[in-house]
């Protein structure tokens, strides 16, 4: 199925290419392109082999079809007191699917963070550490809702546990959009594993200060650092002409600096999401 669709994606492509040699008006209904990503582990985050993905959105004019299928995540929050506390998460989410935000990042060096993006040489590729490679959030892959920044952080509508599938069609942002054109869009999956994840990612709290309500201190990395990346590609040989690239740096201003991101709302949203296991908590006690 999906080869016969990138078949049928190739030939209007070709199509456009000769009306363009001909001198033909450059709008064209061929703005339909296929872009996948391998996602792998990220450098240190996650081990190499232990988790993986595959990544494809269909674009069709500002329509765009995700379809994503990964194994190998962090799959729930723990469930021992002493472990959700170490790690600065409240109870009320022990063994909850682990939320897995994901975006597509945008106007960074359109790559994955290599080891050497560890600056801090704590062993974990933060968030923030890993930005020079992937860039900012262009698009929050997330479930419902707002596919904008909006939603970066609300884990309510992240997909979660160890594997999903993840397919939504929403409307592609021009930023997003150009980024995907341009080869500076790179698709990341948060949340580490906390059986495999570096030990420094488990004792170490995440260096934007967040706490989240009802822990009783810092929110460790495991919670925030990208864990499987992949840089978009054109899946086919179908060559777009270089005319049809819109390069302008317009349509970001509204994307927040990611600095916040997953300290700040991430899990603070979670909270909202366990309100009812909490109260069914409190009956218990
Ligand atoms: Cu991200």
């Amino acid at each position: 199925m999906q080869t016969k669709k990138l078949f049928l994606a190739a030939a209007p492509a070709a199509a456009c290419i000769a009306a363009l040699g001909a001198g033909a008006p450059a709008a064209h209904a061929a703005d339909s392109w296929t872009y996948m990503a391998n996602l792998q582990p990220v450098s240190l985050n996650t081990p190499s082999g232990a988790a993986s993905g595959h990544f494809m959105i269909s674009i069709d004019g500002d329509q765009a079809t995700v379809t994503e299928t990964v194994s190998g995540l962090a799959d729930k929050l723990p469930t021992d007191k002493k472990t959700l506390n170490a790690l600065g998460i409240p109870v009320a989410f022990a063994g909850m699917p682990f939320p897995h935000v994901q975006h597509i990042h945008i106007d960074g060096g359109g790559t994955c963070p290599a080891g050497s993006a560890d600056t801090n040489g704590d062993g974990v590729i933060s968030t923030v550490e890993g930005q020079p490679a992937y860039g900012k959030i262009g698009t929050t892959l997330s479930t419902k809702g707002a596919t904008d920044a909006s939603t970066a952080t609300d884990v309510t509508k992240a997909p979660g546990g160890g594997s999903f599938t993840y397919k939504r069609t929403f409307t592609l942002n021009q930023a997003t959009l150009s980024a995907i054109k341009n080869n500076t869009a790179v698709v990341v999956v948060h949340g580490l594993n906390p059986t495999n994840a570096p030990k420094a990612s488990l004792t170490t709290p995440n260096s934007l200060g967040v706490t989240l309500p009802g822990a009783s201190k810092k929110l460790a990395l495991i919670g925030t650092a990208p864990a499987l990346c992949g840089t978009l590609e054109k899946s086919q040989m179908s060559t777009m002409p270089s005319g049809g690239v819109q390069t302008g740096g317009g349509g970001t201003s509204g994307l927040q600096d990611q600095g916040m991101f997953y300290g700040a709302g991430g899990l603070l949203l979670a909270a909202g999401a366990v309100l009812t296991v909490r109260r069914r908590f409190a009956k218990q006690h």
